[in-house]
């Protein structure tokens, strides 16, 4: 079984997120999502989500593509996580090129291109003029 794991935030999940999810799997035969915590947020990536971790949580998984979900609470954790998840491939959207290299030590890394015209900030900004 080729196992697979992405990380990220996934706010106001869209079809950009829903896309490289569903490439991510393609890539393996079971995929794992480590989600960023509202404290790894808040706290390192300087962003405030509109949905909480829990609620991030369960729309992720109810996403067909999405086998399990963990969480993602700090930078350093992803070396541990290829380990102990076994995972085959790391895939990130493109938008991380190279910023996760040195995990090709453990297991492949694969960057896929991002879906351009979407994303949080841009529903945030549009939706939020619209109110
Ligand atoms: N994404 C995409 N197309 C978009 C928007 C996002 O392909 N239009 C991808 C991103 O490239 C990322 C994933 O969807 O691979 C999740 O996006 P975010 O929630 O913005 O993730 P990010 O905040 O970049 O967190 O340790 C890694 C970080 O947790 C990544």
């Amino acid at each position: 079984m080729k196992r697979v794991i992405t990380y990220g935030t996934f706010d106001l999940l869209h079809y950009g997120h829903i896309n490289l999810l569903r490439r991510a799997r393609k890539l393996g035969d079971y995929l794992i999502v480590a989600l960023s915590t509202d404290e790894f947020n808040k706290s390192s990536k300087n962003k405030v989500c509109y949905f909480t971790y829990k609620e991030r949580k369960q729309l992720l998984e109810s996403v067909r593509y999405v086998d399990l979900v963990i969480p993602e609470e700090n930078w350093e954790q992803k070396i541990r996580d290829v380990k102990e998840y076994h995972i085959d491939t790391f895939v990130m959207g493109d938008d991380w090129k190279g910023k996760f290299d040195y995990l090709k030590e453990y297991c492949e890394v694969v960057y896929l291109p991002r879906t351009p015209e979407i994303s949080t900030t841009k529903m945030k900004r549009e939706i939020g003029l619209q109110s």
